[in-house]
C-alpha cells in the first residue's frame, strides 16, 4: 500500500556512500589544489549519499497524524506509532549530523595544505559518519520491520459500505469471507490462523461492498487482549457498518458455547449502534434449536441466503 524503499543497515549505507565517493571525478585547472578538491568532493559525495538515503526513508513513511483513525490505530497496535516517530526522528537527526560533520571537515580542509593533513580529515569524517550511523542501527532495523508490514497493509476504503466478520477463533470466519467475497484468506484448523485484518469485495446492485476478515476474539477483558484481538476490535470500531458474528455450536473450534456467547454479549454492548447478524456455522455437523441463521461455509449451505440478509440489512441502514 505504501511505497517505502528497503531500509539498509549502517554497513550497507556506508558501503554505498563510500563506493559513490570513490567514483567522483573533479575537473581542476592546474595541479596545486587537486588533492584537496578531490578530498572535498569525496566527503561531500559520501555525506550527500547518506543524508539523501536517510531523508528518502523519512519521507516515504506515512504522515501518521493525518491517517484515517482505522489506519492510525492499526499501525499503532501492530508497530507502535510513537516508536516509529522516535526512530524516524533519529534517522532525520542522523542525516543532519552527517551534513554537519561534512561541513566541518570541508572547512578544516580549506585551511590545511599538507596532503597528509587533508587525507586525515577525510578519514576522520568517514569514521564519524560510520559512528553516527551505527548509533541509529536499532532504529533502522525497526523501520525495516515496519516497512515490511506497511507495504503489505490491507488496502481498505474507509468510505465503502463494510461488513466485518467477527467471532471466536477457529469458528470458520475466514471460510465465510472466502465464500461471500473475492478474498482468498488462509483457512486452517487451528486458532489464530488469521493474524491480521484482510479484505475482500463483492458487488451487488452496482455497489461494491467490503467484507473484512478479522482475527479471533477470546472471552476476556479488553486489557488482556492480544495484538491480534485488538486488531479485530479496532476494525469493528472504525469500519463496520454491519457485523456478522459467527458462532460454532459444534464447539469443534475449541471454545465452549457459553464462552462464545459471552464474547457476543461483550461485542453487542461495545458496539450498540452497529447492527449485528448472528450466524451459526458448521451446520453440516450440527444444527441447534435457536432462531439464528444456520450456514455451512464448508458445503456452502445457506451462503446465498446469508448474502441476501446482509444486503437487506445494509439497505435498511441506508433508508
Ligand atoms: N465442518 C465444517 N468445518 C468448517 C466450516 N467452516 C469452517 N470449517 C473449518 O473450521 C476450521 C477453521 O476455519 P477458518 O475459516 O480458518 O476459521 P477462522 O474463524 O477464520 O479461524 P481464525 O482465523 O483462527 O480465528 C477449518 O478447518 C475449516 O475447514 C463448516 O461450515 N463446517
Ligand atoms: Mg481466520
Amino acid at each position: 500500500m505504501y511505497k517505502i524503499p528497503t531500509i539498509l543497515n549502517p554497513d550497507e549505507i556506508i558501503d554505498k556512500a563510500f563506493k559513490r565517493a570513490n567514483k567522483v571525478q573533479v575537473v581542476v585547472k592546474g595541479r596545486s589544489q587537486k588533492h584537496k578538491k578531490i578530498a572535498v568532493a569525496k566527503v561531500r559525495k559520501a555525506s550527500n549519499t547518506i543524508s539523501t538515503t536517510l531523508n528518502r526513508y523519512v519521507k516515504s513513511f506515512p504522515s501518521f497524524d493525518t491517517l484515517p483513525r482505522f489506519y492510525y490505530d492499526l499501525f499503532d497496535v501492530s508497530l507502535g506509532i510513537d516508536a516509529m516517530k522516535k526512530s524516524l526522528g533519529a534517522v532525520s537527526w542522523c542525516g543532519k549530523t552527517i551534513q554537519k560533520i561534512a561541513d566541518e571537515a570541508v572547512s578544516n580542509m580549506h585551511r590545511l595544505e599538507g596532503k597528509k593533513d587533508v587525507r586525515n580529515q577525510v578519514a576522520g569524517a568517514y569514521g564519524r559518519f560510520s559512528s553516527v550511523l551505527n548509533q541509529i542501527s536499532n532504529d533502522l532495523a525497526f523501520l525495516e520491520k515496519a516497512r515490511r508490514y506497511l507495504v503489505r497493509a490491507p488496502v481498505i476504503d474507509v468510505k465503502k459500505p463494510t461488513i466485518v466478520i467477527a467471532g471466536a477463533p477457529n469458528v470458520g470466519k475466514s471460510l465465510i469471507v472466502k465464500r461471500i467475497s473475492s478474498a482468498k484468506p488462509k483457512i486452517a484448523s487451528y486458532p489464530f490462523t488469521t493474524k491480521g485484518v484482510s479484505v475482500g469485495h463483492f458487488d451487488f446492485d452496482g455497489i461494491t461492498y467490503q467484507v473484512i476478515d478479522t482475527p479471533g476474539l477470546l472471552d476476556r477483558e479488553m486489557e488482556k487482549r492480544n495484538t491480534m484481538e485488538l486488531k479485530a476490535i479496532l476494525t469493528l470500531n472504525h469500519l463496520a457498518n454491519l457485523i456478522v458474528f459467527v458462532i460454532d455450536p459444534t464447539e469443534y473450534c475449541g471454545y465452549a458455547m457459553d464462552s462464545q456467547l459471552r464474547i457476543l454479549t461483550d461485542i453487542k454492548s461495545r458496539f450498540e449502534d452497529i447492527p449485528i447478524i448472528e450466524v451459526e456455522n458448521k451446520a453440516d455437523i450440527m444444527r441447534s434449536e435457536t432462531s439464528r441463521i444456520k450456514i455451512s461455509a464448508l458445503n456452502k449451505e445457506g451462503i446465498e441466503e446469508l448474502r441476501e440478509i446482509l444486503m437487506q440489512r445494509l439497505k435498511e441502514r441506508d433508508t
